[in-house]
């Protein structure tokens, strides 16, 4: 008997630009998780599912082993930490920059910054290495609004057109990271479940353009 494989996706982008490179390691879910209200989909195949969370919530899946292989952002995975889980592939999908950002008039100047954000610990590491002093504040969303409105002096998020920023009268200012979405493995699953998981990676990793 086969070892049952659990995939775990965030709705949205992930789930829209993953499912093609699915679909190449013939994996196919048989619900739209856009349409539906289950958390749990099957596919077109009895031994495969996927679960359908919260982005920031597939690493922490992978890496206790309640999902065997996810799709994260990098920049989701940088705040984790990546215990537990194999980064195997770059799938060059939902690609994006971490950026810190503040109001168009921000001048750098001296003394303690306040940086708003919900990556806490990408956002320790970097100012430390810039050696900045910081209070972090944690948000769990709306960043942008942190400098508008006297929250904090900058923040930390992902950009892609830079439209919202631009929206709400801040501007880009230091590049962290490059983003796109990675293949996670749990650890203890590409031992136990070798065969399989190889060949859906595999798979996955000839499908990214
Ligand atoms: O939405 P939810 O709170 O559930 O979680 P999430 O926002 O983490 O999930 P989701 O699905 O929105 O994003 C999943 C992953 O997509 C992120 O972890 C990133 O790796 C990647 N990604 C790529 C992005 C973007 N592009 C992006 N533009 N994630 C978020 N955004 C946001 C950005 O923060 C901004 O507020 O979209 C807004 C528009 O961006 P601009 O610059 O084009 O205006
Ligand atoms: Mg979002």
């Amino acid at each position: 008997m086969s070892h049952p494989i659990t995939i775990a996706l965030s709705k949205g982008r992930i789930f829209k630009e993953t499912l093609p490179l699915l679909e190449e390691a013939d994996i196919r879910p048989t619900e739209d998780p856009e349409k539906s209200r289950k958390l749990i989909l099957g596919t077109n195949h009895d031994d495969i599912k996927m679960v359908i969370i919260r982005a920031t919530d597939v690493p922490t899946y992978v890496q206790y082993g309640a999902a065997d292989i996810g799709v994260a952002g990098k920049d989701v995975l940088m705040e984790h930490g990546g215990d537990g889980v194999y980064e195997l592939v770059d799938l060059n999908i939902a690609r994006c920059k971490l950026m810190t950002a503040g109001k168009n008039d921000y001048q750098p100047g001296s003394g303690r910054l306040r940086i708003a954000t919900k990556f806490v610990n990408v956002a320790r590491r970097y100012f430390a290495e810039q050696g900045q002093q910081v209070e972090v504040i944690k948000l769990y969303g709306s960043m942008e609004l942190g400098p508008i409105v006297g929250l904090s002096d900058l923040i930390v998020d992902v950009v892609d057109t830079g439209n919202t920023l631009k929206a709400n009268g801040l501007k880009p200012i230091d590049h962290i990271a490059d983003v796109s979405s990675r293949l996670i493995v749990n650890k203890a699953s590409l031992k136990m479940k070798h065969d399989r998981i190889q060949s859906i990676v595999d798979q996955m990793r000839a499908a990214v353009k």
